[in-house]
This record gives structure tokens, sequence and C-alpha cells, in this order.
């Protein structure tokens, strides 16, 4: 039996999206777990405001997944003991302006969502993973959505995008098959987040309606549980993907 306590302590974990909803929660349960955390996402004050709670184990980093200069620029700004990251959580993620028929949506918002959801957790993986492949150690884990195997009205790009996620991350899985590099995907169903808010940004209370008239959603808080879960099995596991739904919608 392997019996090899994971993640190992004191772990470098990068979870992209910390500075919000599902991001935030999965900092908190990983340092929880006794890893260090660096917490990723544009908007600086919250970034630093979810890494001061984490103590000595949060370190705050500023950078749009969009933007390939400010992720090697945030990269190669992090202090050389928060260098080796063992823990990779494509996070961040968007739809803004969706959930619209695909000829109504601005074309600017819907590439966007592509490169945010897409091309963003494309470029950080690949920029992280090479320390993973070097070490042999290392555990990614994307954040897709059940949107990714159940289409929508509305949901051509934002579906389109959790799709390209899911393939992306069965592929991945498969190209570092018996090595220490592991990756899940975890699936969520509607989760209570700031997401809806950023979704429709000039009309909040649709966002607010959005999430009242499904009736009791996940909190983030379940999501990051999941999260930990995945990354705490012993190395002969890996946690290929998990679905996780609100129990009412079950
Ligand atoms: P939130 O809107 O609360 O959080 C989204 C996070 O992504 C924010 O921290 C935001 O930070 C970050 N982000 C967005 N764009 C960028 C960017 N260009 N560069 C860096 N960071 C970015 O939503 P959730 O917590 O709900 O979403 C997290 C993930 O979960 C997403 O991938 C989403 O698709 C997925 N998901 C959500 C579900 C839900 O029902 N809420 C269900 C299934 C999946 P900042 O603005 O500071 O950059
Ligand atoms: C699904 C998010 O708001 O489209 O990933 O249900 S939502």
């Amino acid at each position: 039996m392997n019996v090899a306590r994971m993640p190992r302590p004191d772990s470098v974990a990068l979870v992209t999206g910390a500075s919000s909803g599902i991001g935030a929660a999965t900092a908190q349960a990983l340092a929880g777990l006794g890893c260090r955390v660096i917490c990723a996402g544009r908007r600086s004050e919250r970034v630093q405001a979810v890494a001061e709670k984490l103590g000595g184990k949060g370190f705050p980093l500023v950078l749009d997944v969009t933007d390939p200069d400010s992720i090697a620029k945030a990269l190669a700004s992090l202090p050389a003991d928060w260098r080796d990251i063992t823990i990779l959580v494509n996070n961040a993620g968007t739809d803004k302006g969706g959930r619209e028929r695909f000829d109504k949506g601005n074309i600017d918002d819907w590439v966007g969502t592509i490169e945010t959801n897409v091309t963003g957790l494309i470029r950080i993986t690949h920029a992280v993973i090479p320390g993973m492949i070097e070490r042999d150690l290392g555990h990614i884990v994307n954040i897709g959505s059940i949107s990714g195997f159940t289409p929508y009205a509305g949901g051509t790009i934002y579906a389109g995008s959790k799709y390209a996620v899911h393939g992306f991350s069965e592929s991945l899985r498969k190209d570092y098959r018996g090595t220490g590099v592991r990756v899940t995907e975890i699936l969520p169903g509607l989760v209570r987040t700031e997401f809806a808010f950023q979704r429709w940004e000039d009309d909040p209370e649709k966002a607010q309606k959005f999430y009242d008239d499904f009736g009791e959603c996940l909190d983030p808080e379940d999501i990051a549980n999941t999260v930990a879960y995945a990354v705490s099995q012993p190395p002969n596991v890996v946690i290929s993907q998990l679905v996780v739904l609100p129990s009412a919608a079950g």
C-alpha cells in the first residue's frame, strides 16, 4: 500500500482566479492542507486580501491569463522559494456577455471567453509544467463545468470553452501517464459565486435572479473540498474527473 502523504508538506500551489469564488475557497483549502499558495488574479487588492488571510502561506500574484507578457513577468517575479510549483489549479474563468444566442453576442466577449477559459489555461499550464516534469512531481487541476458535457441554448462559447477544457484535460493526463505528473478535471454544476455578476456585469439584478431562481446552489467551499480531495490522494491514484452537483439537481 502506498502511504506517501500528499500533498507533500509545504508544497507550493498556484491557483488562478483566486480573487473570488471557487479560487479563493480553493486557496484556503490548500493552505489548510499545509500548502503554500500563490493566489493569482487581475485585481490586485483582491488577491492581496485572499493571500493575507492565509498568513505566511499565501503569496499574491497579479496576472492576466489572457496576456502572455503578464504571465511571464508574474512567474519571473516569484521569489526563489515560491517557484517550485507542484499544484496548479486552473480555475480562472469567465462567461462575460454569455447566455445569449450566438449571433446576438458581442464577438469581443465571445473571443475573450475563449482566451480566458481555454488559451489562458493552456498558457499557464505550458509555463508551469516543465518544472513539474523536471522534478517528476506535479498535479494539475482544471476547473471544467457540467457545461463541458451538457450544452444548452445560449452556451455556444462558454460550453464550447469547457468542452475544450475537458478534451485538453483528458489528453494531458495521457501525455504524462506513468510519470509523477497527474491531471484532474473537476466539473461543477451551479455554484453561487460572482460568476453570473461578471456575465451580466451591467445587470446585477439579473445575476441575482439567476441564482435565486435556481434554488439551492453549491458553495465555493464544496468545490474547494473536491480539489483538496483530489490532490490528497497517494501517488498511485489519480482522480481523473469529478462531477459535482447541488443535491437538488442531482
Ligand atoms: P468568479 O467570477 O467568482 O471567479 C472567477 C475568477 O477568475 C476571478 O477570481 C477572476 O479574477 C478570475 N479571472 C477571470 N478572468 C481572468 C483573467 N483574464 N486573468 C486572471 N484571472 C481571471 O467565478 P467562479 O468562482 O464561479 O469561477 C471559477 C471557475 O469555475 C471558472 O472557470 C468557471 O467557469 C468555473 N465554474 C463555475 C461554475 C459556477 O456555477 N459558478 C460552475 C462550473 C464551473 P480577476 O477578475 O481578479 O482577474
Ligand atoms: C456553469 C456556470 O452559470 O453557466 O459552469 O451555470 S453557469
